[in-house]
């Protein structure tokens, strides 16, 4: 990434919060995709093979701390994330696509995220 830009898009990272150290590359993560405005991410409790998390590239709480701006920007991405993880293997053939938006919705890490749990038949997974 041009640094310029990584200085645009990163620049109000925090320090004391999980997934900006996961952005900045100071906690390993498996990237699915990245660009200069999101990160995706395998998930470290994977509901199902293949969840992902899709985080904004600027500390965000949840989806009450976005402008219109940062839902042009940020959520345009998801339908090309869901195709992207639904190509990499034949046998997902539907997906949950979700977001917990405060503590009592069950979000834990307080910088907005998007789950992506791949669906496929007889998964067994309850929601
Ligand atoms: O989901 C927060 C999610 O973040 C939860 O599914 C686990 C995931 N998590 C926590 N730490 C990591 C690391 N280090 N890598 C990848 N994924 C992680 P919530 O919607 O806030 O409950």
């Amino acid at each position: 990434m041009k640094k310029e830009v990584r200085k645009m898009t990163e620049s109000n990272l925090i320090d004391d919060c999980l997934f900006c150290k996961i952005i900045r590359g100071e906690i390993p993560s498996y990237t699915v995709f990245e660009n200069d405005d999101v990160k995706a991410f395998l998930d470290i409790s994977q509901v199902n093979e293949g969840h992902v998390l899709m985080v904004p590239k600027k500390h965000l709480v949840n989806f009450f701390d976005y402008e219109k701006a940062d839902a042009e920007r940020f959520l345009k991405y998801i339908p090309e994330i869901a195709r992207a993880i639904k190509k990499s293997n034949d046998k997902i053939t539907g997906m949950n696509i979700t977001s917990n938006n405060g503590e009592v919705a069950g979000q834990v890490v307080m910088h907005s995220h998007i789950h992506f749990i791949p669906r496929w038949e007889g998964d067994g997974i309850k929601f």
